[in-house]
């Protein structure tokens, strides 16, 4: 089991502050989260996206304190506490919280949970098209399976790997590619939007946002950083980049993703530990170990 990081900072800041501190009054749906952690971050913006009403509870998911691992076994955050079907109405004290973790699960619980369009908005995975839902778990799957790790094995690149910074690079490259060729391939269907379903933001989008927002971190620690070309006509540039960078534009300045966003200085402290490899996180150990799946 990870060590306890005591080195983290241990709150929101700047944005995510405001966010937390206006969800900070007890509410039976809790959303236990770590301000520095992606897989929050998606869960999060899904709220913001969907205005759910809610509770934030910032936790060190290092510490695995025994009610947050009653909760979760896997001791990991994003846990979400549900309240009983029927808490209210029976108002009985013995119908205990229902948890529920894992990041792409509990994404989908809320989009669910929460469908109708009056207070939440549309839906995130399209709700009228049984193809396009299953193309959106598809490229969520490669997401999760795909740019992730790369974005791991890259950022956690150091001298003594048995691959080099370049082929970190590629990796990573190649799945963000692929990703926007399907992007261009489907371009017109859908008003041609930013995202991935065209003019509509979906739970694609929100998948893969909080690695976007933290692709700078390879910047600021990798010699040669991301390597991606950065503006028309940079060398490597081409329609495939180009589309890239038309959703990554948009992602990062979604005001759900900016709203869940801490300051950034705290991210460099957080994931200085990463880019010089000494993680105890178990993603970052399964990274190390060279696992192709993330716990
Ligand atoms: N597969 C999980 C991953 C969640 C995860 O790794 N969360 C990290 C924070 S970014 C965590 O709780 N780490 C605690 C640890 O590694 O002990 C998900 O999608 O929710």
């Amino acid at each position: 089991m990870a060590t306890v990081d005591t080195t983290l900072p241990g709150n929101t800041s700047g944005a995510a502050a405001a966010l937390a501190a206006a969800h900070s009054a007890e509410h039976p749906l809790k959303l236990y989260g770590g301000w520095f952690c992606p897989f929050v971050q998606r869960a999060w913006i899904v709220l913001a996206e969907k205005r759910i009403p809610h509770q934030y509870v910032e936790i060190n998911p290092y510490h695995k304190a025994p009610e947050f691992l009653a909760l979760n076994p896997r001791g990991l955050v994003p846990t979400l506490e549900v309240p009983p079907a029927d808490a209210d109405a029976n108002n009985n004290k013995n119908k205990q919280p229902k948890p529920l973790y894992e990041s792409t699960v509990v994404c989908d619980y809320l989009d669910e949970a929460f469908a109708d369009p009056g207070p939440h908005g549309p839906r995130l995975l399209p709700e009228n098209d049984v193809y396009e839902r299953a193309r959106c778990r598809l490229w969520i799957d490669h997401i999760c399976s795909r740019v992730v790790p790369a974005f791991y094995r890259l950022l956690q690149h150091t001298g003594d790997k048995p691959y080099s910074l370049d082929e970190g690079r590629r990796g990573l490259h190649g799945h963000l590619r692929a990703f926007a060729d399907e992007m261009l391939e489907h371009g017109d269907e859908d008003g041609g939007g930013p995202w991935f379903l065209g003019a509509r933001f979906g739970l694609v989008d929100v998948m893969l946002a909080p690695w976007a927002k933290r692709l700078w971190l390879i910047d600021y620690y990798k010699t040669g950083g991301t390597g991606i070309p950065s503006a028309a006509g940079t060398p490597g540039d081409d329609a495939t980049w180009a589309r890239w960078r038309r959703w990554f534009d948009a992602a990062v300045s979604r005001q759900s993703v900016v709203d869940t966003w801490s300051s950034e200085d705290q991210y460099v402290e957080a994931y200085r530990r990463y880019a010089d490899d000494t993680t105890q996180s178990e993603v970052g150990q399964a990274t190390r170990q060279g696992k192709s799946r993330l716990p």
